[in-house]
Formats: C-alpha cells, structure tokens, sequence
C-alpha cells in the first residue's frame, strides 16, 4: 500500500489540501470562501467593511474550509492511506479562545488588518530598536503582538476571559488535534513576540504587550516535530483519528520549501492575495528600514520578507477595465500602450523591488535569479514584468501549490524520514523562464 501525506495550505481567501505520495502529487482540492462558504459573508476571505484598516474574518470559516478541503480530496484518493499531515496558514492574525477553547471574539483581524497603528507606535517607544533586533521585525500591524495589546485596550473585560492566544496557523492546528496546539517557530516569530535568540517568547515583550499575556502564549515547538493527533472530528473522507499532525507552519515559510529553497542571492516571489518577496539567511539580518521581516524558517534558519497587498487590487482593475485574465496579461507586455493593468502592475512590481533591497547580499544591486509562485504567477505578461522591473530572470515551476507541497513534503519527511532537500529535488522542474529586458 502507498502511503500519503497531507499538506494543507489555508490562505486568505481560501483552502487547498494536496495529496503526496512517492510518486508526486496525487490529487489536489479546493476550497473558495466566497463560493463555496458564502454563510461566513467573506467574500476575499473577511468581512467587507467601511472602514478599510479593518480586516477580519470568522476563524470557523478556516475550519469549515479545512473540512470541506479533505472531503473534497477524499472524493479523489483514499484517504485512509494517509500517515500523516501539516499545514499552513496565512501567517500573523490573532484568535483569542477561553480556559473551553470557545473563541472569545467572533471575528478575529487577519494579516491584511491595519488597526493596530496606535499600538505599534506604543511597542516601537517601549522597546525602540531592540524590538526590531529581539524579534526580527519592528512592530508591525498585521503581527498578533500589537492585534492582542489592541483587543486588550479595545475590549478590557472579555480579554479577562482570553486563556489562550492563536495565530491563524497555531489555531487551526489546535482544532485538528482537538486540543491547545504548539506553534512552530516560523509562526511564532510573525508576532513580535518571539526572541530570536532563545526561540522562545520574550517574556518582558509579551508582558507589556497585553496583561496577563505570556501565560496565553502556546509553546513553541520544533520545527516538523508532532502537535498531537487527528482528533477524530476531523475523521474526514477516510482519514483515521490519531495519524500524527506534524505542528503547522505560515505560508510564506512552506512556500520556500515547496520551491525548493533558494540559492544564496536568489529569492522568491509570491504573487497572490499579499505579494511577497522572500529569501532564506542563515544568519538573522533585519531591515534598517523596519519595514520587512525576519522569520524562523519552516524547517530550520531564517526568512527575509517583505510583503504589500497584491491580487485583490490587480483584480479590481482587471474588472473596472473589462479584460478577463489572459487580456490583463497582454496588456502587462512592455509593447502595449499605456493602459491601467500595466500602470497597476508596473507600481507594484516597483514597489516589491524597492522594499525588497535590504535582502540582497552586500554589494549586489540585483538578485541573481527569482523563482515565481502564487497565483499571479500564471501571467507571463506579470512574470516578464517582474524580470524587468528587478532586473533578474524569473523561473516558474511546475508544481504551483507550493504552500500546501511545502506542508505536505513537513509531512512526507516526517512519515518517511526522507530528508527535505532530497523529497525538494524530487519536484524542481522548471516550467517556464523570463530573461529581463531593459524597461
Ligand atoms: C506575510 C503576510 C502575508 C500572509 C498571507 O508576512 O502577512 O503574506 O502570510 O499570505
């Protein structure tokens, strides 16, 4: 019988849950929360409002995704064949639950939020630069530090009754185990929370962060080690309670394993609901500016980051304009005449260059090579941007659920006991390559 992992990616505006086995990716299914759980009104994965600093999203729209992810995998493989799962998620956001693990706020903000400006400018005078060096990043608004002092000032007596304090990923992961769940260090260190140094939450940090707040932290484990076992709610499609739940990660994290990693001077780029730009290091190395962010790494080191919001706005112009995709991604040619699509996606591009410089390695001017996931990826038109704006070539893969392959290779090596480089080397294949032209 061939076994199979689970890698599971919960992103912002939906659910993939992909099969793997020894010969590749079996099956892959999806989940749109706007389609397919329109009883949550999240339509782009929160709750539309008038006011646009604020992003929130129900955390049982996740769970429900999950499970309608695994029932809609099961219709594809046996499940039952399954050793093990992981997963990912959107990175950051905060889901507070009492001492019963009931949520104690209904909606919980996700990365997108922008809330929390009053509360960094708070943490920022408190710690200056040190929280930056401490934690990887200054404070920053989508993280679940600055979302927690926020829920604390905001709503004082129903933090009384927060026990536990979640990011997205370590939430999840708490309901498919059926109980309060690790966090892994990738995850742990999206919340200016986590000390670098120790890998563990910085005490002092978290204290002044929200009362009482450094008991609510989950531990946080070892990368690819076990947060427990399927609860057998989640029993789903054939799925058998009990297989190990290897702790879950971020998605930007898992995505760089399902490259296949990046070379030292390369990086990648995701282009999806948030685009970002990202690079493994070896060492942490944090951005004078304070605005991008180092992350423990999904299976060990450090990740370089920065990040803006990408798809929904590319979506929004494509649709005022009246273009379907494959039009939006000929009007991004370097020949065309100037029109909104190529304005929109030549500022972003721009913009993902210039936050992206304190990446690059001392004296370079360009990165040596991008390789290109996300949905955004799909546009040629986008990709030869993208070469063009960063004067790198670009590489798409094959494999393009790269989150949930990231997830699922966590899994794979922790049934298997397959290394992660050598499981890696089984799926870089090149797709497609863009040489950069002069803009
Ligand atoms: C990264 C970030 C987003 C989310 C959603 O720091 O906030 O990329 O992970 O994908």
């Amino acid at each position: 019988m061939k076994v199979l992992s689970i890698g599971i990616d919960a992103s912002t505006q939906g659910v993939k849950a992909l099969a793997l086995g020894p010969d590749g990716i079996e099956a892959i299914a999806s989940v749109n929360y706007g389609r397919d759980l329109p009883q949550f009104d999240a339509p782009e994965g929160f709750v539309p409002t008038d006011n646009p600093r604020i992003r929130e999203a129900n955390p049982r729209m996740w769970e429900e995704g999950v499970r309608l992810a695994l029932q809609r995998l099961g219709a594809e493989v046996d499940l039952a064949r399954v050793e093990t799962l992981s997963g990912a998620a959107q990175q950051h956001g905060l889901v507070c639950t009492d001492a019963s693990g009931a949520l104690v706020f209904r909606l919980a903000p996700i990365w997108m939020d922008r809330s929390t400006e009053e509360e960094c400018r708070e943490l920022d005078e408190r710690f200056g630069a040190a929280l930056r060096e401490r934690t990887g990043s200054a404070a920053a608004m989508r993280f679940t530090g600055p979302q927690a002092r926020r829920r604390a000032k905001v709503y004082p007596i129903a933090w009384r009754r927060v026990a536990h304090v979640h990011c997205i990923a370590s939430w999840i992961n708490s309901r498919l185990v059926g109980a309060e769940a690790p966090v892994d260090p990738a995850s742990a260190s999206g919340q200016n929370l986590l000390d670098l140094a120790t890998l563990d939450w910085a005490g002092d940090i978290a204290a002044f962060t929200a009362p009482g707040l450094p008991d609510t932290l989950p531990r946080v484990a070892e990368p690819l080690s076990d947060s427990g076992t399927l609860s057998p709610e989640f029993a789903i499609g054939g799925l058998r309670a009990g297989i190990p739940v290897v702790v879950w990660s971020g998605d930007n994290p898992d995505s760089l394993l399902g490259m296949g990693g990046a070379a030292p001077g390369e990086a990648v780029v995701s282009l999806g609901t948030s685009d970002t730009v990202f690079a493994p290091m070896d060492v942490p190395r944090t951005d004078p500016d304070g605005i991008g962010n180092v992350f423990c790494g999904a299976e060990r080191g450090y990740l370089a980051l920065v990040c803006a919001e990408g798809a929904l706005e590319r979506d929004r112009v494509r649709r005022d304009a009246g273009f379907d995709w494959n039009t939006f991604s000929r009007w991004l040619n370097p020949g065309a005449p100037r029109n909104p699509a190529r304005e929109l996606c030549e500022f972003q591009m721009k913009n993902l260059a210039h936050l992206s410089r304190w990446i690059l390695p001392a004296g370079a001017t360009a990165f040596t090579k991008l390789g290109a996931t996300g949905g955004g990826a799909k546009s040629d038109g986008l990709l030869q941007l993208l070469a063009d704006v960063f004067q790198a070539p670009v590489e798409r893969l094959e494999a393009t659920e790269t989150v949930a392959l990231g997830a699922a290779m966590r899994a794979w090596s922790r049934a298997t006991g397959e290394p992660i480089a050598s499981i890696q080397s089984r799926f870089r294949h090149v797709a497609a390559r863009f040489e950069p032209h002069w803009l």
